[in-house]
């Protein structure tokens, strides 16, 4: 049963699958995308993921999209270690969880990640370049907000609702994590995993005091990286020099960052 896996480094889609795939303990093969580079715009991973985004999962010659459905996917194929709750009703919150993640805590992700650190990447080739790069983005809202984001940096139209959507979003996980040790009742699910690279994302840019405050979620956050799963999902695949450019950019752009939550 091969499995292969479209993925990068950084991206925070493909980690939240890279997790489910640790904590099943499943063997598969990576094919490693430079999305910064334009790897993605490849017509070839085209055919695979028209969006031109990872994840992609590839079973079997079956072609899987969608990190949210790959991991659901992946718990139906691969049942053992099960990764959803058995009760209905817990498994319901985690579906709500998983349906914030796609609806409202990836999109936001991706301006605070843009005007943060990956502009700066981009910014490095020629004018020519980066403007080839945004053109090729085939989804033409997306493809507009990149411009922005790339152009603009935190002057962008929606940067600022994005980055108070995580003060809001940091709250309520708190205040679920009051009640119970994993975001959807007793056990950890992929609800946790969904949540954890976005969390590790703002970590990794030195954002974390936006949760200093709010100890339900540190210790969470404590626990979910005490797992063997988190260091090769999160940073196995991640270039050093990557990782290195993220933390540096990340820590400058605190203060412009924090201005704007003072601001809310
Ligand atoms: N809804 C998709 C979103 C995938 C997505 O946005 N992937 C990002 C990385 S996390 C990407 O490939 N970005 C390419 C780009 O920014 O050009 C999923 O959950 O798989």
């Amino acid at each position: 049963m091969a499995l292969e896996l479209y993925h990068h480094g950084s991206s925070v889609c493909a980690a939240k699958v890279r997790l489910v795939l640790e904590e099943k303990g499943l063997n598969w093969q990576g094919h490693y995308l430079d999305i910064l580079a334009g790897e993605q715009f490849d017509p070839a991973y085209l055919k695979l993921n028209p969006k031109a985004v990872v994840p992609t999962l590839v079973h079997d010659g079956k072609v899987i999209r969608e990190s949210t459905v790959i991991c659901e996917y992946l718990d139906d194929v691969f049942p053992e270690t099960p990764l959803r709750p058995a009760d209905p009703v817990a498994r319901a919150t985690m579906r709500i969880w998983t349906k914030l993640v796609d609806e409202e805590v990836h999109p936001s992700v991706r301006p605070v990640t843009y005007v943060s650190t990956h502009r700066h990447t981009i910014m490095k080739r020629s004018p020519d370049e980066v403007e080839e790069h945004i053109n090729s983005d085939p989804h033409p809202v997306w493809r507009e907000r990149k411009r922005g984001w790339i152009h603009q940096g935190f002057a962008a139209p929606d940067v600022q609702v994005a980055i108070r959507f995580f003060a809001k979003l940091l709250e309520d996980m708190d205040t679920t994590l009051a009640r119970s040790p994993w975001l959807a009742g007793d056990s950890y699910s992929l609800a946790d995993g969904a949540l954890t690279p976005y969390l590790n994302r703002l970590d990794m840019l030195g954002f974390s005091d936006m949760w200093s405050d709010l100890p339900n979620l540190t210790q969470w956050f404590d626990r979910v990286r005490a797992r063997p799963s988190f260091e090769p999902a999160l940073f196995k695949y991640l270039p050093e020099s990557l990782r290195a450019d993220m933390t540096a950019n990340g820590r400058a752009a605190w203060p412009e960052f924090k201005k704007i939550l003072a601001a809310a």
